[in-house]
């Protein structure tokens, strides 16, 4: 087996499959340590960056993705609705800073924007970006073209997911390919604007679909800055609903690699943490998660109140994240003197 301890914490983007089989394999303590080792050569362990969600266009998807309640394709009981107003949208965005957020994400159920909805979302993207929010959206796939515009109006991320392996894919949806979502990601890279990429787990999938998906996602160079894991969250009326559930450390498993091959990524604890214990989510933390949504919602489904939350990082000793630009000069002295983390950008000696 090729896996070298003495390799792990280097960013790099030609694992094999081979050693991603074989991290998810390693006894639950070892791979919770390196992971955590690894975490903390990057980053202040007790920091987690906190983005609030926020469906800006919901259900009516013409999409077949067997996971989503907006697919129309599925009675999940959602009524559709049409793209909400700047207005509305900016005092969700608004409210959100108040909360606490540093990051809006914004979600539309569209297999792809239409020009004429995306100049509404461009107008969008300016002002939650003038609140001095780091700005995210999820719009299906993009055109090189659209790319650009989002990126011109101050877009900072795009999410756009894998879900699972290129293998498993075609079980999970039909109405597009692997190599479509593959694309869109290379067009938002083109533009300048940071990937925000990750999956879904308990879809039915397997180790190997697990350990596919984590390699195709660090063999993308550079890696995603953001990578989002989630839970299953099961709808009634999705082909999905009543999956046989995942084993919680197998979840924990998956956090743990992600952190290891892409060292310098913010990899977040996403959906399915309302179905999840404190303890649950403490182990998340110490693998290696450093990202949350954070407030009531996700896009239709709920996520853990701000309360329940807020009492979570206390319990943990957890700061949420600043942006770089308002970390107070104290905080910044006291980071940089950790001995253990490696500057921004930076790579272990
Ligand atoms: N329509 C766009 C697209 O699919 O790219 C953007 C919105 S879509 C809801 C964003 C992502 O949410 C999906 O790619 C999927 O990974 C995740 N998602 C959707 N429904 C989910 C569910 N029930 N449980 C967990 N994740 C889900
Ligand atoms: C991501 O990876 N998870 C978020 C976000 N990107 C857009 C979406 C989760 C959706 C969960 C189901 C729902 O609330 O509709
Ligand atoms: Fe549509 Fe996105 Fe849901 Fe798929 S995941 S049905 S593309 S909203």
């Amino acid at each position: 087996m090729s896996l070298d301890p003495a390799r792990l914490g280097t960013v790099r983007s030609d694992w094999s499959r081979e050693e991603v089989r074989a991290l998810l394999a390693l006894p639950f303590a070892d791979l919770v340590f390196h992971a955590q080792s690894v975490h903390r050569r990057y980053f202040d362990a007790n920091e987690v960056q906190v983005s609030t969600l926020l469906s800006i266009k919901t259900g009516g998807c013409p999409e077949d993705c067997a996971y989503c309640p907006q697919s129309v394709r599925y009675d999940t009981g959602l009524d559709r609705e049409a793209l909400m107003a700047v207005d509305e949208v900016v005092a969700k965005a608004r409210a959100a800073r108040e909360a606490g957020a540093t990051r809006f994400c914004m979600g539309a159920a569209y297999r792809n924007p239409k020009d004429r909805d995306l100049a509404v979302i461009l107008e969008m993207v300016r002002q939650v970006s003038d609140l001095g929010l780091e700005t995210c959206a999820t719009l299906g796939m993009l055109t090189p073209a659209q790319a650009r515009v989002l990126k011109e109006a101050g877009l900072d991320y795009y999410n756009h997911n894998l879900d699972t392996s290129e293998e498993f894919y075609g079980r999970i949806v039909t109405t597009r390919s692997y190599q479509d979502r593959l694309d869109t990601l290379s067009a938002v890279r083109e533009a300048g604007i940071n990937v925000c990429c990750g999956g879904i787990l308990g879809m039915g999938e397997d180790a190997g679909d697990r350990a596919a998906m984590l390699h195709t996602l660090a063999t993308l160079d550079p890696h995603p800055e953001s990578v989002p894991v989630n839970q299953l969250v099961q709808v009634e009326g999705t082909p999905l609903a009543g999956s046989a559930p995942l084993d919680p450390l197998d979840f924990v498993r998956c956090i743990a690699v992600a952190r290891i091959l892409m060292p310098r990524s913010h990899v977040r604890l996403s959906a399915g943490r309302e179905a999840m214990t404190d303890e649950m989510q403490a182990l998340c933390f110490l693998a290696g998660a450093n990202s949350i949504f954070y407030g009531e919602k996700l896009l239709t489904t709920g996520n853990p109140n701000v309360d329940r939350d807020l009492a979570l990082f206390d319990r943990l000793g957890i700061r949420p994240e600043q942006r770089p630009a308002v970390v107070p000069e104290s905080a910044r002295g006291s980071r940089d003197a950790c001995p253990a983390r490696e500057p921004a950008g930076g790579s272990p000696a």
